[in-house]
């Protein structure tokens, strides 16, 4: 098995046949959780599984797990997965490539006729992004124990249609209870979705840990006014105490450099009308930082930002903080199974600390878990233009497969 490669052109060609659903005139992808697009590539992804072999099942959350036998069956599978759901203006690439790369590694072994002495399962889980439906990574969340079944299925989406029924509207509100089984290790291929491993020429990242993100919701309330006849003192100008705060939001992080990131990415200005003062903004925020005690103080220079700005404008704010995920390390035998695999392969490799959120964080608090990075071009993602070469995939995911084998091999030591 030393040299067992996967076949990179078929993984590559997978990789282009499922682009299709929800491919866009630019070349990239837009496949919002549970939209018919979702269904056609998760449809695809169960027809796939079953000729290769696998047993399909489907839980309550929508996640798709495709279990392929062991030799002691009776052992928690080692799991396989990503996200098939993508950003509006996604990518080729962003999840579906650790799912397909998943798959690869289970062709490839059927092919080897090699069958792994504990289980093998390959994931789907189901709304991983985050941007129909918030939190992010809601399925994984459930089956790690982070949210509640029925939080989940309440999550409501800007047109106000629900998690549950669009679930079901879908066919993939399955039977199986979130969580019903436990997994023995849990890997995740994935692109870097940034620039580091591209700019240093190293193939592989053995990824030992994410960074920790806290996401809020403000609601910004002045008073609408007419564009004409309303003096500058006399108006409450919810939008220009927006535009401040978004100029301060930058500035924090910018106080917290190099590590700090902020985003706003979603801004709902109401009543929306070129010739009325808007009298109400909603927008997000997306804070990042790989240590939790900067995260707590950005916080709150945030909060007392929020509330100064609002003063200073004649303008009332709510904001909610309505998600966080502490900084959080991958489990030192995993992130070392991969290591070993880049270094049997011959590829170069890295340690790396994810600055993207995965599923992966969610399951590491229930199995051992490990990621594998892969380089992207230009470090792009949640783009269209995302990017990444054959022969990277086809690297990344033959080192899922050993690393995969080794953790197989030190299971099976142990149930000896
Ligand atoms: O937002 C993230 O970090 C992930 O790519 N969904
Ligand atoms: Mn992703
Ligand atoms: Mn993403």
């Amino acid at each position: 098995m030393k040299n067992l490669q996967v076949n990179g052109e078929r993984l590559w060609d997978t990789i282009m046949e499922t682009a299709k659903f929800g491919g866009t005139e630019k070349g990239g992808v837009c496949r919002l959780t549970l939209s018919d697009t979702d269904r056609q590539v998760r449809d695809w992804l169960a027809r796939e599984c079953e000729s290769a072999g696998c047993t399909v099942s489907i839980d309550e959350m929508g996640s798709i797990f495709a279990r392929r036998p062991g030799k002691v069956d009776t052992l928690p599978p080692i799991a396989i997965g990503s996200h098939l759901d993508t950003q509006p203006t996604g990518g080729k690439f962003d999840g579906i490539a650790g799912v397909l790369s998943g798959l690869e590694v289970l062709r490839t072994l059927n092919e080897a006729g090699h069958t792994t002495s504990a289980p093998l399962e390959l994931i789907d889980w189901t709304n991983e992004e985050g941007s129909r439906f918030t939190p992010p990574m809601l399925a994984s969340g459930v089956f790690s124990g982070v949210f509640e079944h029925d939080f989940a299925y309440a999550s409501e989406d800007r047109d106000g249609k629900k998690f549950e029924a669009e679930l079901a509207r879908i066919g993939y509100r399955g039977e199986r209870k979130c969580p019903d089984h436990k997994l023995g290790a849990y890997f995740e291929l994935h692109i870097e979705q940034g620039p580091v491993l591209e700019k240093e020429g190293i193939l592989i990242g053995a990824v030992t840990g994410m960074q920790g993100q806290k996401w809020y919701e403000i609601t910004v309330t002045g008073q609408d006014a007419h564009a004409g006849t309303t003096p500058m003192p006399a108006r409450h100008d919810a939008m220009v105490a927006c535009a401040r705060m978004v100029e301060s939001i930058q500035a924090i992080a910018l106080n917290h450099a190099p590590l700090a990131v902020a985003t706003v990415g979603h801004v709902v200005v109401k009543p929306n009308s070129r010739n009325v003062v808007p009298g109400s903004v909603f927008f997000t925020v997306d804070l990042r930082h790989p240590d939790e005690d900067v995260l707590l103080q950005i916080d709150r220079e945030l909060r007392e930002m929020v509330d100064a700005t609002a003063r200073d404008s004649g303008v009332e704010a709510r904001l909610v903080n309505n998600w966080n995920v502490t900084p959080m390390e991958f489990d030192r035998e995993c992130i070392n199974h991969v290591r070993s695999a880049a270094e049997k392969l011959g590829y170069s490799h890295r340690d790396i600390i994810s600055g993207a959120g995965h599923d992966a964080v969610y399951v590491a608090r229930v199995a051992p878990t490990g990621m594998i990075f892969i380089p992207c071009e230009n470090g792009i993602s949640h783009n269209e233009l995302e990017n990444t070469k054959p022969e990277f995939i086809a690297a990344g995911a033959s080192v899922l497969l050993h690393a995969i084998l080794a953790c197989d091999e030190a299971r099976n030591k142990t149930t000896r």
